[in-house]
């Protein structure tokens, strides 16, 4: 029986892929899985809460009882914070960015923006929620970390993945040099190497895609969502229409299976609802490691210039062949603002 590679042991198996570091980004990587595992414990006792004698807000043991997203936040802040590689986060539940400015952390090289718990509205009926999270060197010239070194583009990330909490937990990430997979064994307490190498397919058959917001799509859009419903065998079509609500798990399924996710301009989200800096551009790296495509429409994601730390994007990823297509309706059907 070939002998389980744990998450640790490949990461510093795969050190030498890291420029510059010197075991930093190795450290970093594995702050980020140990503030996984403690999530997962709780997302997986979420729906115990109600029966622990949860009065308001507090459970039996007295504890504060605290909705899943702030205390994932809380987790990976802390473990970040401690872990002495990073000199910021940047976080979906924090308006500004939380420089980190202690002991440990003089001479951090690295920054890291997360969402991390994404979809947690599905933790109340039990659908796979993620932590997305990516990392950038500081651009940033000494002190604690400062909002610049988050409004660089998504080609400068040295390395982004998620942690998805669904049937399995599983920690996937790149630092540019392929895609790869890990299973945490709850058993053991260990991320275990479960998808080398993970390549995504140049076309699916499936797409994800909220048609609840279908009236305000741009007609390119339209167009693609009638192009997956139209009968033709030689296209593999009609297309399976697969929306869970959680961009990481309709990600991981498309990234496994192949597929596209689309989430364009809406009348609630006129610049598109996903946001650049921690949810889009560590998704996009990830994808394109794994030889898909992401784009906003019009530009490739990981070129979009960030100007602000939670700005949205329309984003349309998956397998390159789908991307493409929709790339081409876009383009077809886009009405030419007036000069
Ligand atoms: P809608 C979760 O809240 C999220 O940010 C993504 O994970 C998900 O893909 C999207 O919003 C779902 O949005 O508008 O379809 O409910």
């Amino acid at each position: 029986m070939e002998k389980v590679k744990t998450l640790g042991e490949f990461i510093v198996e795969k050190q030498d892929d890291f420029l510059y570091s010197k075991g930093e980004l190795t450290r970093l990587l594995s702050d980020i899985a140990i503030a996984g595992k403690i999530v997962h414990r709780e997302v997986n006792k979420a729906g115990l809460a109600g029966i622990l004698g949860e009065t308001g807000n507090k459970n039996i043991q007295g504890e504060q009882v605290k909705k899943l997203d702030i205390y994932a936040n809380e987790q990976f802040i802390a473990a970040l914070s401690v872990g002495g590689e990073v000199c910021a986060i940047a976080s979906e539940e924090n308006e500004d960015i939380i420089t980190v400015d202690n002991a440990v952390s003089k001479g951090a090289k690295y920054v890291v923006a997360m969402d991390p718990l994404d979809g947690s509205s599905n933790i109340d009926v039990n659908v796979s929620v993620g932590t997305i999270f990516s990392i950038y060197r500081r651009v940033s010239l000494s002190g604690p970390g400062k909002l610049e070194d988050f409004l660089q583009a998504g080609t400068e990330q040295v390395a982004a993945g998620y942690i998805i909490y669904g049937s399995s937990t599983m920690m996937v990430y790149t630092t540019g040099k392929g895609v790869n997979g890990f299973t945490l064994d709850p058993s053991i307490g260990e991320f275990c190497l479960s998808h080398p190498n993970m390549q995504m397919a140049k076309k699916g058959k499936t797409y994800s895609i909220n048609e609840g917001n279908y009236v305000h799509f741009p007609e390119g859009v339209k167009k693609f969502i009638k192009y997956c419903q139209e009968e033709d065998a030689a296209t593999n079509r009609p297309y399976s229409s697969r929306y869970i609500g959680s961009a990481v798990a309709d990600v991981h399924r498309n990234l496994i299976t192949g597929g596209v996710f689309l989430y364009p301009t809406t009348s609630a989200s006129p610049k598109g609802k996903l946001r650049l800096v921690y949810e889009c551009n560590p998704l996009a790296f990830i994808v394109e490691q794994a030889g898909g495509k992401a784009t906003s429409g019009t530009k490739r994601i990981m070129e979009l210039k960030p100007n602000a730390l939670h700005q949205r994007t329309p984003l349309f990823i998956g397998s390159k062949d789908m991307v493409e297509k929709i790339e081409e309706l876009l383009a077809k059907h886009s009405v030419s603002t007036p000069a």
